[in-house]
């Protein structure tokens, strides 16, 4: 049978990373079954291609994952794709919650064959199996011969072949340059970031958050081994392709156990498995100098921060009283001094603020090293304890907010301020944080640093500005570009000015040797 698993488009940014979930079903998948993987975020598809391609391609099996924000795109997909006599099983956080919902048993349309509860590792070979007679169930739930709920060991983790995948699609280096940059230094013909999970479940329960309820209180990690041996995979893949790879670590807390993370890291280096990579760390467990040195040594680049707010009364409110503002700067200035740098994300439309709270936080965030502060409002999703104490206070305006799903909307009425100034706010914090002026200062701020760190900033400022703005399409980017332009200049200039004066290799400046042995050498 040939199998299709696709990830429905988000409607506001082509993602940077594909989504984890395909590459591990699809090694999960039992012989004989060939598996295609199409990422809408890469490859955008509408209703009618899908379903032409389903038929053409002879597809025997649709699966499709989405998280609560892309739902609505993923029932219009399924919807297509079952119109031409295809079934389709759903997956992910959003139809294990709502689950009737997708199976049409809530009033609505239906809109899967199957759903599968949860983590699907153990059930989806199952699902497979079944698809294949031609007898698919409704629902698909983890659990073991005694009916009880069984969360997959992650120490047998299957080998996902980074080595064989088409990851075509992923590369984020456009075509027209891949061959000139290929030459370059090891080459970056090609450019990923590939997602990897080192563990799964998170204990501290944020009341907004998915993750508790769904992967559950208590932690599961893989071996070290079989994480340093899918780095070395990438790296090796890289190497061949004369290109780049960075890594994700996706696990919701990289150093809940701090001890296990230390040990990782330590494997990591050991092996010479360092790529770059990025990972979700929360403020407390970044107090542990040695963690970030061990971070900074293995190739840890950006830290992804969930600092919600500035205010304790509003952490207080969504059971992260953890989080400790007052320890923010000293934490991203232990990061900042190994060279590592800090997403902070940012939730507005909390209990406890009133207008006024982009202005608070950026004043904060402006005596902070350079990062990516990135701002959203808080959002009830189906089965958080955040979505059950809205609906029990009548404070819903959008209960069913993902059926009619609008970017930065908030779907409830915060208690200090309205909607619309919710909103306001969170546009002054990316107004604020990425106009040119707000690039070229963060760039400034680096002055200290070898130009690498200040294109860096430069490159991650003008993506992550996407999140937020529309930045899609050639005509989008030329306009970032022209309003960028003096930054670039600037960074043009020094680098042009860095491989001028670069050491020869009698020991003298390139400017120092005659204009036509300048011009002879190549780049370093
Ligand atoms: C990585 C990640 C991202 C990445 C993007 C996703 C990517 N390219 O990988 C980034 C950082 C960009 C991101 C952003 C956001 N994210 Co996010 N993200 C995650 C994270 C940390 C890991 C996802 C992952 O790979 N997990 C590991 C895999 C193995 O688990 P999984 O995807 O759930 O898949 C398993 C099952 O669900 C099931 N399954 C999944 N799909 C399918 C499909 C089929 C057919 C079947 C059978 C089974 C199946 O089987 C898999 C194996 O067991 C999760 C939290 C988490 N731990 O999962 C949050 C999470 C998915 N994100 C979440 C949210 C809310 C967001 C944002 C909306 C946050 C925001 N306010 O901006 C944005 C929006 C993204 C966008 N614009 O598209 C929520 C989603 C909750 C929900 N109900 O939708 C989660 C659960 C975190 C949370 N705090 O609650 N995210
Ligand atoms: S620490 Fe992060 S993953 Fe854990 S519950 Fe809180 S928001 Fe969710």
């Amino acid at each position: 049978m040939r199998i299709l698993l696709y990830n429905p488009d988000n409607g506001v940014t082509r993602n940077f990373m594909p989504h984890l979930w395909m590459f591990l079903l699809q090694a999960l998948t039992p012989p004989g079954h060939e598996v295609i993987l199409i990422d809408g975020n890469a490859q955008p598809m509408d209703e009618a291609g899908i379903a032409r391609f389903v038929q053409e391609q002879n597809i025997g099996l649709v699966g499709i994952g989405a998280m609560t924000r892309m739902i609505a795109k993923a029932y219009r997909m399924a919807d297509a794709i079952r119109t031409v006599g295809v079934p389709v099983v759903m997956g992910g956080p959003h139809v294990t919650e709502e689950a009737d919902e997708a199976l049409g048993r809530s009033g609505g349309p239906r809109h899967a064959d199957a759903v599968a509860l949860g983590e699907a590792d153990e059930t989806w070979p199952k699902i497979v199996a079944d698809a294949a007679r031609g007898k698919l169930k409704d629902i698909y739930a983890p659990v073991d011969d005694f009916g009880q709920e069984r969360k997959p060991a992650l120490q047998q983790y299957p080998v996902i072949p980074w080595d064989k995948i088409d990851l075509a699609q992923f590369n984020l280096v456009p075509k027209m340059a891949k061959r000139a940059l290929q030459r370059i230094g090891e080459g970056w013909g090609t450019f990923r970031i590939i997602p990897i999970e080192s563990g799964r479940g998170c204990p501290y329960g944020c009341e907004f958050c998915t993750v508790t309820g769904f992967f559950g209180d208590a932690i599961r990690f893989r071996t070290n081994e079989s994480v340093v041996n899918e780095l070395l995979l990438l790296k090796a893949r890289a190497r061949s392709e004369r290109g780049q790879m960075a890594v994700f670590f996706i696990d919701d807390n990289f150093a809940i156990n701090i001890k296990r993370t230390k040990s990782l890291l330590r494997d990591i280096i050991a092996a010479g498995a360092q790529v770059h990579w990025v990972a979700q760390i929360s403020a407390n467990l970044l107090r542990d100098t040695e963690l970030v040195d061990l971070i900074a040594a293995s190739g840890g680049k950006w830290i992804f921060i969930g600092m919600e707010s500035i205010d304790p009364a509003n952490l207080a409110s969504v059971n992260k009283g953890f989080n400790k503002p007052g320890e923010y700067a000293a934490v991203l200035e232990r990061l900042a001094s190994r060279n590592v740098y800090a997403i902070t994300s940012f939730i507005f439309g909390m209990d406890n603020d009133a207008p006024g709270v982009a202005d608070r936080t950026l004043k904060e965030v402006r005596t902070w090293p350079p990062g990516l502060p990135i701002f959203g409002l808080l959002t009830p999703l189906p089965a958080t304890p955040l979505y059950k104490r809205l609906l029990a206070a009548g404070r819903l305006t959008r209960p069913k907010h993902w059926q009619e799903f609008i970017p930065f909307a908030m779907a409830h009425t915060p208690l200090k301020m309205t909607i619309a100034e919710a909103h306001a706010e969170v546009q002054r914090g990316w107004d604020q944080s990425y106009s040119p002026e707000a690039i070229a200062h963060a760039v400034g701020s680096l002055k200290d640093q070898p130009l690498g760190y200040r294109i860096n900033i430069f490159i991650a400022r003008v993506c992550f500005r996407g999140i937020y703005f529309h930045q899609i399409g050639v005509s989008a980017w030329l306009k970032l570009i022209y309003q960028n332009r003096r930054t670039i200049f600037g960074l043009v200039r020094e680098g042009f000015a860095t491989w001028l004066t670069r050491p020869a290799p009698d020991g003298r400046s390139a400017l120092a040797i005659s204009p036509k042995s300048t011009l002879d050498a190549p780049p370093s």
